[in-house]
């Protein structure tokens, strides 16, 4: 076995290890990043579209927001659709003139690649058979396979960026971490059409046939979700049968819901689910990796970017100047926001989804809670009091969401 030598193994090329990745590179850090899939799997890979206005400062900050910024489009509000009417929040008015952009995760991904490979810096794809070694001592191990060739990398530090089912948090022994979760009954059927967007914001649907989701990706590029059943088999799903109940669940009278090739389309269950602490010795867990939020709240990525801006101003602090109090309470830095992400997220999916046999008292709660965030004055005051807070510190600022601003 090849023995190599690196200062911070990365584990995982998703959007938290790439930017980890080239965090850690700007401070003359050496770093190594193992994927499992292919480049042209994970820039392939279609998943979240909204990043939040601290992530878009902080990509354009550290050289990755070029492209974002010329062809991200800039949303000031959303809307909540339900009882047959819309209702706008205006997100930059609650939050004194913040916004959020729509672009592609995939997008992100493809920038922060291209960036590290232009830097020289080693990124490689389609590793297997990895292995975490020595995690509790002083220099732990990678072991994995590459072109053939069995390799081991020897690190200080181990970021798990490998997702929900990744190994990083599978190597913690069992008993170490307290683990907290929730499954949702729900799962959502997801299209990417080539078809310019319906409207000019997005537009979360409750309706009696179950929630839908209007978004977009680009100009000419529409992205719809339909809550399903977790299960649901994609088969029983011909694009047909897709417009017509996105139809359905989007209808509003004067308004037409534009149609057009389906060029991608996927199930995705919902999970609510955390793992504490994000730390194990010498491995730090950051994003999906360690924790995961239903979609309905577009808080996955932005958590996941928040946590890598934090591990890494942790990990230069330590690995430059031996200082471990950045490292030490990196999870619970994390977790606060995490948590309160994860309430966020929680409150959005109840609010909207519809559960099979719901109870007509459920639902009436239900419409009283749309009620009162698309109307209340006090809901939309109390967020900007939120927001005008004193900040702890930059790296924990409260972000205005999807619909933070009112509700919570
Ligand atoms: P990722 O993106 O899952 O990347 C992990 C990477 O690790 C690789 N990997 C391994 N590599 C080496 N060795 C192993 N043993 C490995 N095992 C796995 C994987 O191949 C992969 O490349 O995790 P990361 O970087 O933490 O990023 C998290 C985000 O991807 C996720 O939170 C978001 O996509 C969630 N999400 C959304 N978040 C938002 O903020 N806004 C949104 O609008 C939003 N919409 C969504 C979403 C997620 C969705 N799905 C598919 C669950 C919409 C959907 C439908
Ligand atoms: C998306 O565009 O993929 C998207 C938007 C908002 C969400 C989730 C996903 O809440």
């Amino acid at each position: 076995m090849r023995s190599e030598r690196t200062q911070v193994g990365i584990v995982g090329a998703g959007p938290a290890g790439l930017l980890l990745g080239h965090l850690l590179q700007r401070e003359g850090i050496d770093t190594m990043i193992l994927e499992l899939r292919s480049r042209a799997y994970v820039e392939a890979r279609i998943r979240a579209g909204v990043v939040e206005h601290g992530v878009v400062g902080l990509l354009e900050e550290v050289g990755a927001g070029e492209r974002l910024r010329r062809e991200g489009l800039v949303h000031r509000g959303i809307e909540l659709q339900f009882a047959g009417e819309r209702h706008r929040i205006p997100l930059s008015d609650l939050t004194g003139g913040k916004t959020i952009v729509i672009y592609g995760q995939t997008e992100i991904v493809k920038d922060l690649i291209r960036l590290r490979l232009d830097s020289g810096a080693p990124l490689r794809f389609e590793v297997s058979d990895v292995s975490l070694h020595g995690l509790d001592r002083e220099r732990p191990a990678i072991r994995y396979r590459h072109g053939g060739e069995e390799l081991e990398l020897v690190c200080d530090v181990v970021a798990g960026c490998d997702g929900f089912h990744g190994i990083s948090r599978a190597s913690i022994p069992p008993g170490f971490l307290s683990e907290f979760s929730r499954e949702y009954p729900y799962g959502w059927l997801g299209i990417l059409a080539a078809v310019a967007p319906s409207n000019d914001e997005l537009v979360y649907a409750h309706h009696e046939r179950g929630f839908a989701l209007l978004s977009l990706r680009s100009p000419t590029l529409s992205r719809l979700y339909l809550q399903c059943r977790p299960d649901e088999d994609l088969a029983r799903w011909p694009d047909e049968r897709i417009w017509e109940e996105l139809q359905l669940r989007l209808a509003l009278p004067g308004w037409t819901l534009r149609e057009g090739p389906i060029l991608e389309k996927g199930v995705t269950g919902m999970r609510s689910y955390v793992c504490e602490p994000m730390r194990y010795g010498m491995l730090f867990l950051a994003g999906d990796a360690a924790h995961i939020v239903p979609p309905t709240g577009a808080k996955g990525l932005n958590l996941a970017l928040h946590d890598v801006r934090l591990l890494a101003e942790s990990l230069v602090d330590f690995l430059g100047s031996g200082r471990t109090s950045g490292i030490d309470s990196y999870s619970d830095r994390c977790l606060r926001r995490v948590w309160r992400a994860e309430h966020f997220s929680w409150w959005m999916t109840q609010m909207l989804h519809r559960p099979e046999n719901q109870e007509p008292f459920d639902l009436r709660l239900q419409l009283a809670q749309l009620r009162y965030v698309t109307s209340s004055e006090a809901a939309a005051t109390v967020a900007r009091g939120e927001l005008r807070r004193p900040l702890v510190s930059p790296a924990v600022e409260e972000e205005p969401t999807t619909l933070g601003c009112a509700g919570r």
